[in-house]
């Protein structure tokens, strides 16, 4: 039987080990960290109508249909107006807003009715033989060392794993850049401030209103990366967040203790190639976006379903082309992916270098949304998803 050995339980990893498990074909996922430290990550909010269709597929939408808030459109604020994408009306779909979190806890209590097989604190996971066509990852579980043998390795393991970093500098190559600043995040159970997301780029820097559920919001504000999270008492981010998202949206805001509080760095990264050999890369492992587009989770996803597709083909068929094939197929949806959350980060917030023109063009792009439903489209198309 083909065995494939999956690093990583995030969500790349969990719904890749599903997926195979659905078809029938053997797997493990190997996980450094403990179910309740993957699941304290806070991370994304905004799904995609293809992340929700994979859930769906897997019949693991339950609670995601019950919990989720469909959200017909969002908005882009510049200080004075709200801009409003109607989604539904521009594109005839929408997104959902179900916490990573959840989508994670969903896809590890399915573990066991479906069969997947996930090693939990799994330490020193360690790639070999990657381009041969017997790799095999070592770990080692309660002190003792263990052993699997695969006959593809897929790397799920997040942008600091160690699976990319298998790759020979003479094949790969790292597309990036980092950005100036990190979104300050606050999680708090709190009701949110607008039924619908706001994305504000205000004179003092950039500001989300997000959610997760009618009674929890999740907002962001950006930083310098030289802040410290101590400097930023729960009031001061309150603060902040009232004077950027600006006087109509402010009164709106239900202040209260923070469950959560982080800072991110933004960074806009594609590695190339996603396979070499016998090892393929899924989500974060492979690329990395800004958060602005709410794309990253997503993206994860869409490679996902290309490898499922090629790892399917593959373990039944023995159709090696369709794992030779996913490379390109994965990167040309993520390169559409990267662009967009590249230019919705720019359009969003102050860069330290920007001067007076810079501005300017900001302030004419948001204009020309504000104007042209032909912009707007674009917007609404990618923020949905590109489909796949
Ligand atoms: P993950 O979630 O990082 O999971 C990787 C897993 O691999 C494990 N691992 C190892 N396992 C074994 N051995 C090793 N040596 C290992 N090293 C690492 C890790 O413990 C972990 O469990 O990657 P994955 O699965 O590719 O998923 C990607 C998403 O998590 C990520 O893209 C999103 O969270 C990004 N993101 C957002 N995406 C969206 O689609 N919509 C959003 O609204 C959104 N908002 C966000 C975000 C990310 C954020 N941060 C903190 C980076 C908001 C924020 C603030
Ligand atoms: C979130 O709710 O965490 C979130 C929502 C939209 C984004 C990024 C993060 O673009």
């Amino acid at each position: 039987m083909t065995r494939i050995c999956i690093i990583g339980a995030g969500p790349a990893g969990l719904l890749l080990g599903h997926l195979l498990r659905a078809e029938g074909v053997d797997c493990i996922v190997l996980e450094r960290r403990s179910p309740a430290y993957v699941l304290s990550r806070i991370r994304a909010g905004v799904l995609e109508r293809g992340t929700v269709a994979l859930m769906e597929r897997l019949g693991l939408d339950a609670r995601l249909k019950a919990e989720g808030l469909v959200h017909d459109g969002f908005n882009l604020a510049d200080g004075e107006r709200l801009i409003r994408i109607d989604i539904a009306d521009l594109v005839g779909s929408h997104v959902v807003v179900y916490g990573q979190t959840e989508l994670t806890r969903d896809l590890m209590d399915a573990r066991e009715a479906r069969g997947l097989e996930v090693v939990y604190e799994a330490q020193d996971v360690t790639l070999h033989a990657v381009e041969s066509d017997a790799p095999y990852v070592t770990y080692v579980k309660d002190g003792v060392a263990q052993r699997v043998d695969a006959r593809i390795i897929v790397g799920c393991d997040g942008f600091h794993g160690p699976s990319r970093q298998t790759i020979p500098a003479s094949v790969g190559r790292d597309y990036g850049r980092e950005y100036p600043f990190g979104w300050l995040g606050i999680l708090a159970d709190v009701p949110p401030c607008n039924h619908e997301l706001i994305y504000a780029n205000h004179e003092r820097g950039f500001a989300l209103a997000s959610q997760r559920s009618l009674t929890r919001s999740r907002y962001y504000v950006d930083v310098p990366l030289t802040e410290k999270l101590e400097d930023w008492p729960d009031e001061r981010i309150w603060d902040e967040l009232a004077l950027r998202l600006g006087p109509a949206v402010a009164p709106h805001i239900t202040r209260g203790p923070a469950i959560e509080k982080s800072i991110a760095p933004l960074r806009s990264h594609v590695f190339t190639p996603m396979r070499h050999g016998s090892l393929m890369l899924c989500g974060d492992s492979a690329h990395i976006v800004p958060p602005t587009g709410a794309k990253g989770l997503n993206l994860a996803a869409s490679d996902v379903y290309y490898a499922a597709e090629a790892l399917v083909a593959f373990a039944k068929r023995g159709d090696a082309d369709a794992v030779a094939a996913y490379s390109d197929k994965a990167l040309s949806r993520v390169w559409k992916a990267e662009r967009f959350s590249w230019s919705l980060t720019r359009l969003m917030h102050r860069f330290p270098e920007d001067g007076p023109f810079e501005r300017a063009m900001q302030v004419a792009e948001l204009d020309y949304i504000a104007s042209s439903r032909a912009a707007q489209t674009s917007i609404a198309e990618n923020y949905v998803g590109l489909p796949y």
